[in-house]
């Protein structure tokens, strides 16, 4: 008879944080993934791309030991490599460009939130680059940034409690799970919650439970926001004695919402004036308040006065660290990934040597780049030249806005050293490639960050495929390479004990406390601690963006590609795009290898309204062509009434790996040929839009 086993751990089937699962053997061979049921924050829920990662171990595209580039670069001629060969190349390569020409020359970067990603800071902070390429910009680090500029961390919904109002606000966990607090919390708080308003340009399951849905014009959030505020502000449904007592600039942000009246913020945003009254009075009347925010508001050119607007809305009405609002949740009772990474290491004169700093002060604070800086220095050397870029899980090809100027950069980089599981088409661009293990094939930590203070163990549950090593272990050694042995390790555990040691646990201990440990939620802090600003006050008016040389108040400004544009650019780029609204089966650009995440999602789709289509003779599953100033992809149509007929909604991440090396298709079907990577940022981060841009659909003869 066969020996059945079950090993818990954590799925990081998708990056951030993740479900808690049973990973069932049967003799030794992983056979299924089942829902812990008694999991804190998963409650047995598990998704299709959990089961869909046991096929995947095996994959043939499964990169199984280091390789150094053979051909051109680009041509996909690869030669395997020893570890040795491949680390001692990368440390002699970056020592020699942090002599030539300073360790900023060396750009480290890694795609979405993962668990190793303060080992790869750590590194780079002992390194002396201040210079970290991520997805950030776009993704959460706006609501972050502005959080932590006001004295706070990011304030997330308290799921714990019931809600008389839930607002979702550009996100849609139903899909996008796990971040913070898995769908299925959501499931409960739509069914509790009394009132629920949905902001999304589609109509999601969530704007269909809503009893309001404003179906806004994508891109024009900080416009909504700001029209939210003028009505409780002009109607006096704010919370008088919060206003008083903790908050400073309240006046000023009255006077400044006086332009976005309803019927203003119905020009811009497309909402009808009276349902932005309806929403503000069922938001602030509500006992208990709380905002879902999501992507939807960050992939903007006003990501960061979306995000304050929807901060002032919080505090103004008292929602904000409120039981059942928007509460600051306190980090886990371990050392924090921000000490991890060993900031103090990285000397001042290094930090302000980071690329775009001079402009984008907010994105100095978080201490990430928005790419097309690096993309300006790679190609153009300006302000300095970037010789060289380590990146780790991350298909850069596929994800980062202006596809077509990525690869020219990608290109020209001296050296370029990439960490994936899969070959993917960015791999091929690189001259050293690191094969990193899956989450079933390391043991680790799972920060949760985002998840309401809690963290979790991994625990391992297949050997490694080929010679794969986990990412924390590929830091671990190139460290030591560089000389920094005495910040790193030789078993990856003495780092998960170093994490856990103000817990007072050590890694054994841990990795068999499957509900994690965390640190309970405290709320309404501010009354006590108060806020950051001065007098320790919340500021509607924000003192420092002012210093920075911005608006010290949240406006809005209309993209740079929109239907206000001349008529001729118009008549050519007639809709108005948003892109990259997640889908269950596909994790960014992963899960494309998978026949399971395949069968019922084969390929890439548009969303496009009838009354669109049938002005292009389009009919439902049609091949089309999309087209922006920079390039044009294909899709399928999928002919929705779930959309505004002035609007097209595009999936992202995808690519073909069935098409072969070295290209795997990038160019086909991705919508990164057409978004744009310069031209209208937000002036605090620099960060450009996925959302709100102009494109024209064609039907393909
Ligand atoms: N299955 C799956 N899960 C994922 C990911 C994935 O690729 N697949 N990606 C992960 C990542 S990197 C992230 S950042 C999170 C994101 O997680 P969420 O923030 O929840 O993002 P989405 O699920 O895409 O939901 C965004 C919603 O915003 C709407 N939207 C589009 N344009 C606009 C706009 O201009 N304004 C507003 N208000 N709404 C708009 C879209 O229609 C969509 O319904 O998901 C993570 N989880
Ligand atoms: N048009 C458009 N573009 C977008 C977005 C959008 O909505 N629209 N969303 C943006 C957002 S919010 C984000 S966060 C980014 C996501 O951007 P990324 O996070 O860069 O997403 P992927 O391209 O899927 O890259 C993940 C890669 O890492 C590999 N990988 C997975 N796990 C590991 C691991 O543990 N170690 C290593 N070494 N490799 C691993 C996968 O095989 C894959 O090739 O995309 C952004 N791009
Ligand atoms: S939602 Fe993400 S973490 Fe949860 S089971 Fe699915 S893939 Fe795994
Ligand atoms: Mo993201």
């Amino acid at each position: 008879m066969n020996a059945i086993t079950k090993i818990h751990t954590l799925c990081r089937a998708c990056g951030h944080g993740g479900c808690g699962v049973h990973a069932v053997l049967d003799d030794g061979k992983l056979v299924r993934i089942d829902g812990d049921k008694d999991h804190p924050v998963s409650k047995g829920y598990i998704c299709k791309k959990a089961r869909a990662a046991i096929g995947l171990l095996d994959h043939p595209l499964r990169l199984r030991q280091p390789m150094k580039r053979a051909g051109a670069r680009g041509e996909g001629k690869w030669d395997p490599i020893s570890w040795d060969e491949a680390l001692d190349t990368i440390a002699a390569k970056m020592a020699q460009f942090k002599q030539e020409s300073g360790a900023e020359s060396v750009v480290f970067g890694h795609g979405t939130g993962r668990d190793f990603q303060h080992y790869m800071y750590r590194l780079a902070n002992l390194f002396g680059t201040p210079n970290i390429m991520t997805p950030g910009h776009g993704c959460y680090l706006p609501r972050i940034a502005i959080s932590n500029v006001l004295g706070f961390d990011i304030p997330l919904v308290d799921y714990e409690n019931p809600q008389d109002c839930l607002m979702v606000w550009g996100s849609n966990p139903f899909n996008s799970n796990p971040d913070e607090y898995v769908a299925v919390n959501l499931t409960h708080a739509l069914t509790r919650a009394k009132k629920v308003i949905a902001v999304d340009p589609r109509r999601t399951r969530i704007a269909e439970r809503a009893d309001v849905w404003l179906q806004l014009r994508p891109g024009t959030d900080a416009a909504l926001a700001l029209g939210l505020a003028h009505v409780i502000i002009k109607e006096g449904l704010y919370d008088r004695a919060m206003v008083e007592n903790f908050t400073t600039g309240f006046d000023a942000l009255a006077q400044r919402a006086e332009r976005f009246s309803p019927e203003a913020v119905e020009k811009i945003t497309w909402v009808p004036a009276a349902k932005i009254i309806e929403a503000a009075r069922i938001y602030a009347g509500a006992g208990r308040a709380a905002i879902q925010w999501g992507v939807g508001l960050d992939h903007n050119i006003n990501c960061i006065d979306g995000a304050r607007s929807l901060l002032n809305l919080m505090v103004m009405t008292g929602n904000f660290d409120a039981p059942g609002g928007n509460v600051v949740f306190t980090p886990f009772p371990a050392t924090h990934p921000r000490e991890f990474a060993l900031y103090g290491e990285l000397p001042a004169q290094q930090k302000a040597k980071m690329l775009g700093g001079d402009r984008y002060k907010l994105g100095v604070t978080v201490g990430r780049l928005t790419p097309h800086v690096v993309w300006d220095a790679i190609l153009e050397h300006k302000p300095y030249e970037v010789r060289a870029m380590l990146t780790f899980a991350s298909n850069l090809l596929v994800i980062r806005e202006n596809a077509n100027r990525v690869y020219e950069a990608l290109k020209k980089l001296e050296f370029f050293v990439t960490a994936d599981i899969f070959r993917t088409p960015t791999t091929e661009m690189a001259d050293i490639v690191l094969p990193a293990t899956t989450w079933l094939e390391h043991d680790g930590v799972g920060d949760h960050w985002k998840s309401h203070g809690y963290l979790f163990p991994r625990n391992q549950v297949v050997k490694p495929r080929g010679e794969a090593w986990p990412d924390i272990r590929i830091f671990s050694e190139l460290g030591k390479r560089l000389g920094f042995a005495e910040h790193f390790w030789n078993e990856d555990a003495e780092s998960f004990d170093l994490m856990l040691k103000p817990a007072g646990i050590g890694w054994d201990k841990f990795r068999t406390m499957p509900q994690g440990i965390r640190t309970p939620p405290a709320y309404r802090k501010y009354e006590k601690n108060g806020f950051g600003g001065p007098g320790r006050k919340f500021q509607f008016s924000i003192e420092k963006y002012a210093e920075w040389g911005y608006d010290p108040l949240p406006g809005y400004q209309e993209p740079a590609e929109s239907p206000a544009r001349e008529k001729g650019f118009v008549d050519r780029f007639p809709l108005v795009l948003t892109t990259g609204a997640r889908i269950q089966n596909f994790f960014g650009s992963e899960g494309r290898q998978s026949d399971l995440l395949r069968a019922d999602h084969p390929d890439p789709l548009i969303e496009i309204h009838p009354q669109a289509a049938a002005a292009r003779a389009i009919s439902d599953g049609d091949w089309v062509t999309i087209s922006s100033p920079r390039g044009a992809a294909r899709f399928r149509a999928k002919v929705t009434d779930g959309i505004d007929p002035r609007v097209v909604s595009a999936e992202f991440g995808w690519w073909f790996p069935e098409k072969g090396a070295p290209e795997f298709g990038w160019r086909d079907s991705n919508i990164n040929l057409l978004t744009e990577d310069r031209e209208g940022v937000d002036p605090g981060m620099g960060s450009t839009p996925f959302k709100g841009l102009q494109c024209q659909v064609e039907r393909l003869a």
